[in-house]
């Protein structure tokens, strides 16, 4: 049999699965490339200039993935033996490999939140005085929107409640924003307005906005300066890449406002499964693209397995809980074909 003739997966794993649009396919045949380690590629310049544009930062670069942002927001940042503070479910923490510590050489330190930030005043009490036992707090690092608190949108307040504390200790803060669009537009707000606050920003190209590969790290010119060098040091320069920027200039021209649908799907996906014995989800944390389930009496792996059975793939985030991320391959036709695989799965 042809793979053609198989029936089509419902890949929830991630909003990363999405494929480049017609539009990007064209774009990145006709882009315009240079060397860009020289600065040279236009395409890059257009695309580093836009996103320091939307983000209304001074400058911004380039690099292959949001986990290479990260590393380089921490080590730009910082110097090694410094404490990095982040909320204990942070993406930076759980899923970059340890780059934080093994590449930027920092301290982790974990405070547990509730919605996915850390509160100005959380963050003052876990502040300790110089002492030379203490490694000295450099960066405190937030994510907007929350991946493992299940796609939660951090409110502009809240940013800049914890920005405002950070600063009057003199330490920046960095952001997360691999989603940070997702949150702009349920807030109904420009992303810039979600970055004011904060020193600097990360946000991705290739997830729900689509474009095969990218994200871009922002902030001020020094900052993005070092980020830069840094990049270099990892192997992350990458010469003509301005056929991946081309991709990343319509994600950001063309894709920001279909983020809803997405949103909506999530809804309708977690509104339809919420009644199904067996699983427990939080509608309150459905407000983005993610739906997070916690698993009652089930195993995840098991539960993912089962489902993958009836074409339908999903992730696991714990051993009883998995994640279903809405994206543009996701049709509202197929909520009612994944209800009714999670209803056989746990029921059989
Ligand atoms: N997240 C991926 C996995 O790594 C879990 C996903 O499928 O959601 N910050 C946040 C908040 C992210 O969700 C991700 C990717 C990254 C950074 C890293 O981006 P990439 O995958 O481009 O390195």
């Amino acid at each position: 049999m042809s793979s053609s003739a198989l029936p089509r997966a419902i890949d929830l794993r991630s909003d990363t699965v999405t494929h480049p649009t017609e539009a990007m396919r064209v774009a990145m045949g006709r882009a315009e490339v240079g060397d860009d380690v020289y600065r040279e590629d236009p395409s890059i310049n257009a695309l580093e200039a836009l996103a320091a544009e939307r983000t209304g930062k001074a400058a911004a670069i380039f690099v292959p993935s949001g986990t290479m942002a990260n590393v380089l927001a921490v080590m730009a940042h910082t110097q090694k033996g410094d404490e990095v503070i982040a909320d204990s479910e942070a993406h930076i923490l759980h899923y970059e490999g340890g780059a934080l510590a093994s590449i930027a050489g920092t301290m982790p330190r974990a405070l547990p939140t509730e919605w996915g930030c850390i509160s100005g005043e959380q963050l003052e009490a876990a502040l300790r005085p110089p002492n030379v036992h203490y490694p000295p707090t450099r960066l405190v690092c937030l994510e907007n929107t929350h991946n493992r608190h299940g796609g939660t949108v951090i409110p502009l307040g809240q940013i800049e409640d914890l920005a405002a504390s950070a600063h009057r200790h003199g330490i920046p803060v960095h952001m997360d924003g691999a989603r940070i669009f997702n949150a702009a537009v349920v807030l109904g707000v420009p992303a810039s307005a979600l970055s004011a606050p904060v020193d600097s920003v990360a946000f991705c190209l290739s997830k729900g906005l689509s474009a095969p590969v990218g994200s871009l790290l922002c902030g001020e010119s020094g900052f993005v300066d070092r980020a830069r060098r840094f990049r270099k040091m990892l192997g992350g320069g990458m010469r003509q890449a301005g056929v991946l920027a081309a991709a990343g200039i319509v994600a950001l021209e063309q894709m920001v406002d279909r983020l809803a649908d997405d949103h909506r799907i999530a809804r309708t996906l977690a509104a339809s499964l919420a009644g199904i014995p067996g699983l427990e989800i939080d509608l309150a944390r459905v407000q983005t693209n993610i739906v997070r389930i916690d698993l009652v009496g089930h195993d995840a792996g098991a539960v993912t397995e089962r489902l993958l059975q009836h074409g339908i793939r999903v992730g696991a985030s714990g051993p009883h809980r998995i994640r279903l991320v809405a994206n543009r391959h996701i049709v509202p036709d197929d909520v009612p074909v994944v209800v009714r695989a999670f209803q056989a799965v746990l029921a059989g």
